[in-house]
């Protein structure tokens, strides 16, 4: 054989067989076969030989060309088989393991206290009813007939979107839209979230809040005792006491705020509650006829009575959490504890 031929081919195979990987031989293979690889070249020089030369030289490179094609093929096979055998070796996969379940989330405290409340007026015949949380102003403050210079619309107090627009401050504005909506009798609670311009260590500006109210005809309030004595009894259990002050709200008349029996000290006198043995839950009263006016209601043959509380005040009371931050930390260690 042509020397600078068979030394070609040598120096080529003893590199094919001490190649380790796949992509070492991919390029011997473009070094030697590859379309300016050292053998193609011996090819293309067949042209220049003499007639009597070329199909002899022409037929060993064929030999070489062929030999080499084989020998790459083999050693992928080869070296492609001993990785896989080392991958395989490495990543053991044992299929008899049980398998990896993604662990379960818990509730947020807030959502639990809204769906056990709205649970315990359900069976009290109440429906809940949602809103939007951008509202316009006529909706939060206009119909639930807080004047125009009433504090609580002043930018202090209410995130204004614009002029007209706002961040709903409580969850009344939903109360107002099922009034224009359904004609009495109805009973409906609100829950959800609320905002107001205030931020420190027992204020968020964002919180949440569940409304209620009964309209029908001779609604009295009695019945707001009764329903709010009933719920409270429920939520706080059996046996706690319930106490009515007299209060005020734009949009009831008479109004009152309820106590309860301290549930920390059953009413003894302790730090939760100043040592007045009673807490503040909620705030309510018989609906306002200025309100009914703007809903389109005739307070001359219907009455009612309505309610609003502060579902973190309810929540820390009833699991006993001292902080309010706790609530918006996002700390698993505390949420998981509420299952
Ligand atoms: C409180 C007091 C209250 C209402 C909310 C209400 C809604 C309509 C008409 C009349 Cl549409 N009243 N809601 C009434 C009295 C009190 O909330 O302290 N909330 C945290």
């Amino acid at each position: 054989m042509n020397e600078t031929l068979d030394q070609l081919m040598q120096s080529a195979l003893a590199e094919i067989a001490g190649a380790a990987s796949e992509d070492t031989l991919q390029e011997l293979r473009v070094r030697y076969l590859g379309k300016k690889g050292e053998l193609t070249a011996v090819m293309k020089g067949l042209g220049s030989l003499s007639p009597e030369e070329r199909p002899r030289m022409g037929q060993m490179v064929n030999t070489v060309k062929d030999r080499l094609e084989t020998t790459l093929e083999e050693t992928l096979q080869r070296v492609r088989a001993a990785a896989k055998k080392e991958r395989l070796e490495r990543e053991r996969l044992d299929v008899t393991l049980p398998g990896r379940t993604s662990p379960l989330g818990t509730k947020h405290p807030i959502s639990l206290v809204i769906e056990e409340i709205s649970d315990i007026f359900a069976g009290l015949g109440f429906q809940v009813a949602e809103g939007p949380e951008v509202e316009l102003d006529f909706y939060n403050f206009e119909a639930l007939n807080f004047p125009k210079d009433h504090p609580a619309r002043d930018m202090q107090d209410t995130f204004f979107v614009d002029d007209d627009i706002l961040l709903r401050t409580h969850t009344s504005p939903v109360q107002v839209r099922t009034m224009l909506k359904h004609a009495p009798p109805v009973r409906i609670i609100s829950p959800g979230t609320v905002y107001r311009c205030d931020s420190d260590a027992t204020h968020s500006p964002m919180f949440h809040q569940i409304e209620g109210f009964m309209v029908d005809k001779g609604v009295t309030f009695g019945d707001l005792k009764g329903i709010l004595t009933n719920f409270v009894n429920q939520f706080f259990g059996a046996g706690t006491g319930v106490r009515l002050r007299p209060s005020f709200f734009p949009f009831t008349e008479p109004s009152a705020e309820v106590d309860i029996a301290c549930v920390m000290c059953k009413g003894q006198g302790c730090r939760v509650c100043k040592q007045s043995g009673w807490l503040e839950i909620l705030g309510a009263g018989m609906i306002d006829p200025e309100v009914y006016r703007h809903v389109g209601y005739d307070p001359e043959s219907i009455s009612g009575f309505a309610f609003g509380m502060g579902i973190e005040r309810v929540a820390m009371l009833k699991y006993g959490i001292g902080d309010l931050r706790m609530f918006f930390d996002n700390d698993v260690r505390f949420l998981q504890q509420f299952r």
